[in-house]
């Protein structure tokens, strides 16, 4: 049967890719064996993903990741799937989906926080949940939903994963976000379901990452051509718990930003923050793997970027990335800063315009680029003394993973405004962190340290960049 290699599925916002991730004795290895685009899409009215698409492309991908292995004399031996939060699909008693998800930038949900937050006033929710306040949280876009009887929302990683296996499960760090799990026990929040008119069947049974889910359906199986024992393991199945389980620190004093689509800017606790203080500041008590704490804020990221570089593209040929981002380097510091984290920016279309009014004059596309990068990093140095200050954790330094960790400009500028170092990379820390939940499940790797075995891993296989802080002065007397 071979060496035992994981594949990952791991889905964002705008590509998603299928990695095979192997133990060696230098370390974790991966190989992306499939990439694809994803993004929003007007479908019947509204912004939708296109699910079946998606699973469309998993299969092609998992039909190569079995080929890869087979080439190598290894087999996969599990799957884990992790895709962006709070947003579900409604299936029927048989499976079926009633309609293709709607994606949290949808804007239906301003319609129903009011009336949500008549049931269960957002001090409560908070007490509860931990969760922070953003207008697409699950509780939110469920209630936007004419009927649920007799469905269950199952959120998309655990849809992917019952296609797959026919097994409905809710894997706990995606649960996190929906707004009804309790922060402090990680189950269910009974009474949030009383308050709110919701059964508490609505959604599947929970399930911690590293539980197996299911073994392939029969004609997965045969549509994949990886073996019929294959299982599908549950992963920090949420893109961002797989993220920062894979973060190559030592020790605690370090903070995190999950750059990409978003930026997810915080640090890692035991235990949830769940005061008025906390609230007011709009921090989340996200769950991770092993049940730690993530304790973060949303803050604005590459979207505002990869939506100006779409709206560009359209108007003429494809800006060339590297040169607009080295232009974009050359401008002097003090630009103008924008909040890079206002809702103003959630929806497509229109971005350069959209920055261009909030920030005053922009003559040039690079301008337009050093603003967002600016804005972003200024956006992250607000935050990191905010989870300081309300955690009492000492930074000692920043990993930046995902996209964002290879652009230097944003790395080099976030060192500056927080003067605090920042360790780049790994771009792939989300399926790393996937791949090593699998392998740890597996046996692989040592269990029962919490994190610290997984993170041990995650140092041999990441190779990573160190920006220094530039001192204001120097940065002044440079330019
Ligand atoms: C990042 C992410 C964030 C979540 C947002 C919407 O990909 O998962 O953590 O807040 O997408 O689901």
């Amino acid at each position: 049967t071979g060496t035992a290699v994981f594949a990952a599925v791991d889905i964002g916002a705008s590509s998603g890719r299928v990695i095979l991730g192997r133990l060696t004795e230098k370390g974790p290895e991966l190989t992306t064996v499939h990439r694809f685009p994803n993004g929003v899409q007007v479908l019947d009215g509204a912004l939708r993903w296109d699910v079946d698409a998606l699973f469309a492309e998993v299969i092609v991908g998992l039909r190569s990741a079995a080929e890869t292995a087979a080439s190598a004399g290894e087999t996969v031996q599990s799957i884990g799937i992790d895709t962006w939060a709070v947003d579900y699909g409604l299936v029927d008693g048989d499976g079926e989906l009633l309609h293709l998800p709607f994606s949290y930038r949808d804007g239906r949900t301003a319609a129903t926080i009011d009336a949500v937050h008549a049931a269960a006033p957002q001090e409560q929710l908070y007490a509860r949940t931990g969760l922070q306040f953003l207008p697409f949280n699950t509780v939110y876009q469920l209630a936007a939903e004419r009927s649920l009887d007799g469905v269950q929302a199952l959120l998309i990683p655990d849809l992917l994963a019952h296609r797959l296996t026919g097994v409905r499960r809710t894997e706990a760090t995606n649960a996190s976000t929906t707004g009804l799990l309790d922060a402090a026990t990680g189950t269910w929040a009974a009474d949030l379901f009383d308050a709110l008119d919701l059964r508490p069947e609505v959604f599947p049974p929970l399930v911690e990452p590293g539980t197996v889910v299911g073994q392939l359906l029969p004609d997965v199986a045969a549509a994949t051509g990886l073996p019929a024992q294959t299982t599908v393991v549950a992963v920090g199945s949420h893109d961002t718990a797989s993220a920062v389980a894979a973060v190559p620190a030592t020790g605690r004093d370090f903070a995190y930003i999950s750059s990409g689509t978003w930026s997810l800017v915080g640090v890692e606790l035991d235990t949830p923050i769940l005061t008025d203080e906390s609230r007011a500041a709009n921090f989340t008590n996200e769950r991770g793997v092993d049940g730690t704490i993530r304790y973060l804020r949303n803050t604005g990221g590459l979207w505002l970027l990869q939506e100006c570089l779409r709206e560009w593209n359209a108007e003429g040929p494809l800006p060339d990335l590297a040169g607009l981002l080295g232009a974009a380097a050359a401008l002097p510091a003090g630009g103008p800063v924008i909040d890079a984290d206002s809702n103003d920016f959630l929806a497509p279309d229109g971005m350069p315009a959209r920055i261009r009014s909030a920030a005053g004059d922009l003559p040039t596309r690079e301008a337009v680029v050093r603003c967002i990068l600016d804005s972003l990093a200024a956006g992250y140095a607000r935050t990191l003394q905010d989870a300081a200050r309300l955690s009492g954790r000492r930074i000692g330094v920043i990993h930046i993973v995902g996209g964002g960790s290879q652009n230097s400009l944003l790395c080099q500028l976030t060192a500056d405004r927080t003067g605090i170092p920042v360790v780049a990379g790994p771009v792939e820390a989300t399926a790393l962190g996937n791949v090593l939940v699998q392998a740890r499940a597996a046996g692989l790797l040592e269990a029962g340290h919490g994190l610290a075995g997984i993170r041990h891993a995650a140092r041999a296989a990441a190779t990573t960049d160190r920006y220094e802080p530039v001192p204001r002065a120097a940065l002044t007397t440079a330019g």
